[in-house]
């Protein structure tokens, strides 16, 4: 008799009626078996997917070019199908389940002819932890079958942990005809179930990402009474040897890699990365909450990333231990054969190929890679990966901390009181708009716990969820905001963030062991004056005072924005964030 995931691989076969079909084992042969069908066969545009990279500078690195109307996120593409369409929210958009279906059924109908159907069978978080779920995945891509290999645990285990069991994730992904027109990924978390049609690009393709590991996850969290966040997970060591764990929530685009492997300024400290993206965290029998990152690798922003500002990140990228890494819609340097983007090099190579496949000219006044190009790359290839990483339950999260891209407005830091307030100030959170998702760059638009574009329910209910573990959890985390984006009226940053941002976690560590002071400010606590270690830091007094500054106008200025952004939720909204919202506003009235 065939399993339930046979019957449904079949299933699904006969509706995209693929030439052949292919089950993933997760080995590296099988790997370097799809990276040569890439080399050799498999085209988009009329150009092979994989292009083999200097391989003495960048082991195991090949080159990716997409389609270039599919270099980042559809959001306006991005369906969450439940029969009441208050359940999904104003921060979804929204199909009716069998329209949706109906709709994708449509598309998938014979999409598959004289392909291969890769079926990819992977477990979110380790197999043998309580937390982790198996997945499984088809596509047609090679791209996208290598690249869940690179970021989650592909192979044999899945397929045991799923057994016969009829409840597993179910993902069905084409690239279809890439047509932008033709383009959707659709949700239904009562099947548990995701369908995704005309893209190969990271979010709206590799299924098990934003898609299952928050979306969906989020709305399971939501029932089973856990969370499910866009959040880095470090260790952070001090010179007395002590590790504290936090989490972080950025916007996409917005720090979270960078932070995840910072190689500390501060003599004696060091991070232990976690993960870079993605943490489930449940409450532990100690009253304190753990965090898993599912996730088994890093996709990755490429410009910004250089020796200077992530050299962890550059030493993982030239790592040979883990098969492969991909480059995608970065320069190519030709002289050498290497990925280049702005920033890798202070000097722009004389001879690059852009990301659209032209000969790049340094005077047109455009990025030669594109401002969404990316790396994929293991985990395992990170040097400070924690060996922690692989543990069944997680780790004990002492700090949590917010940040947006603001150019005004949010002090570099401040601590909130409570985990109410944390939970508001988070809630209230805004940033700028970026490359990684397909809308105008720069605006600055509500982004509450940097989920905005992740949360698979109602975001309504999400904050009373996330209200309910001020009284569930006995051990609270101090709960922190940060922005290393401020800028100063010549239009560039104030702080100098990467590396130097462990200064602010120094701050963090010692308000979590009640060793450092704060001021009270009318947004919460602030460094006293040289509270911050700002040791061996040129940094003027005048550009700290900014930075620090709480600003009245500007924060004025915020509030009708939160009002409108809060009011779309209605009552759902719950009335502890409610009131305090009429408290900040008498503070800045
Ligand atoms: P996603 O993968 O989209 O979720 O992005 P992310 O949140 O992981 O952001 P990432 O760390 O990749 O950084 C995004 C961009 O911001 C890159 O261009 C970085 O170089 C830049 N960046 C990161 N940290 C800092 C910082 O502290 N200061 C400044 N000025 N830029 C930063
Ligand atoms: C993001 O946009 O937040 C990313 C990239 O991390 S993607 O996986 O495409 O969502
Ligand atoms: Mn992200």
């Amino acid at each position: 008799m065939a399993t339930h995931l046979e019957q449904w691989v079949q299933k699904q076969a006969e509706l995209t009626k693929p030439d052949k079909i292919y089950w993933m084992d997760g080995s590296e042969a099988e790997a370097k078996k799809l990276v040569k069908i890439g080399l050799e066969e498999e085209k988009i545009n009329g150009n092979n997917i994989f292009k083999e990279l200097n391989q003495k500078e960048y082991p195991n690195a090949f080159f990716h070019r997409s389609h270039p109307t599919d270099v980042s996120r559809t959001e306006h593409l991005t369906f969450v199908c439940v029969p009441n369409k208050e359940d999904a929210g104003p921060n979804n958009n929204w199909m009716e389940p069998s329209e949706g279906k109906a709709k994708m059924l449509g598309l998938f109908d014979g999409c598959m002819k004289g392909r291969t159907m890769y079926v990819i069978p992977y477990t979110m978080g380790n197999p043998e932890s309580p937390y982790s779920k198996a997945c499984v995945q088809l596509s047609d891509s090679a791209y996208v079958a290598v690249s869940m290999r690179i970021m989650t645990r592909v192979g044999r285990q899945a397929t045991d942990k799923i057994g016969n069991s009829e409840n597993f994730a179910k993902s069905l992904h084409s690239i279809g005809d890439l047509n932008p027109e033709r383009r959707f990924i659709m949700h239904f978390p009562e099947e548990n179930l995701i369908m995704s049609f005309g893209s190969g690009y990271g979010g709206n393709a590799l299924l098990g990402k934003k898609c299952f590991s928050l979306r969906i996850a989020s709305a399971l969290g939501k029932k089973e009474g856990w969370l499910a966040e866009h959040m880095i997970i470090i260790g952070v060591e001090s010179p007395d040897g002590k590790v504290t764990y936090f989490l972080g929530a950025f916007p996409s685009a917005c720090g979270k890699t960078n932070l995840a492997l910072l190689d500390p300024v501060l003599k004696g400290y060091k991070v232990r990365t976690l993960g870079d993206d993605i943490a489930w965290i449940n409450v532990g029998k100690d009253g304190r909450l753990y965090a898993i990152n599912p996730e088994m690798g890093f996709f990755g922003v490429a410009p910004g990333t250089g020796d200077k500002t992530n050299p962890i990140m550059i030493k993982t990228l030239k790592n040979n231990k883990y098969f492969p890494t991909l480059f995608t819609n970065t320069a190519i340097d030709n002289d050498t054969n290497t990925p280049w983007w702005e920033g890798l090099s202070d000097k722009t190579p004389e001879n690059l190929t852009d990301w659209q496949g032209n000969k790049y000219d340094a005077s047109s006044g455009k990025p030669a890679a594109h401002p969404n190009s990316r790396f994929t790359v293991s985990a395992l290839n990170c040097p400070s990966m924690a060996e922690e990483f692989n543990s069944p339950q997680g780790v004990p999260i002492s700090g949590i901390i917010f940040g947006g891209r603001r150019k005004t407005t949010i002090p570099l830091v401040y601590e909130t009181k409570s985990w109410d307030e944390g939970v508001f100030a988070a809630s209230i959170m805004g940033s700028e708009t970026t490359a990684a998702a397909a809308h105008q760059s720069g605006v600055v638009r509500r982004d509450p716990m940097a989920m905005l574009p992740f949360c698979g329910y109602n975001m309504g209910d999400y904050f009373k969820h996330w209200l309910g573990f001020g009284k569930k959890v006995k051990h609270l985390p101090k709960v922190f905001m940060v922005n290393w984006f401020r800028k100063g009226e010549d239009g560039s940053f104030l702080w100098p963030g990467f590396r130097e941002n462990s200064r602010i976690l120094k701050w963090m560590i010692d308000r979590i062991e009640g060793k450092a002071g704060a001021k009270d400010t009318p947004i919460g606590l602030m460094p006293k004056d040289g509270e911050l270690d700002l040791s061996g830091l040129d940094i003027p007094k005048a550009s700290m005072d900014k930075l620090l500054e709480v600003n009245k106008t500007e924060w004025a200025a915020e509030i009708p924005d939160i009002e409108k952004f809060y009011s779309q939720f209605g009552d759902r909204v719950p009335a502890e964030l409610k009131k305090q919202l009429e408290e900040l506003k008498k503070k800045f009235a």
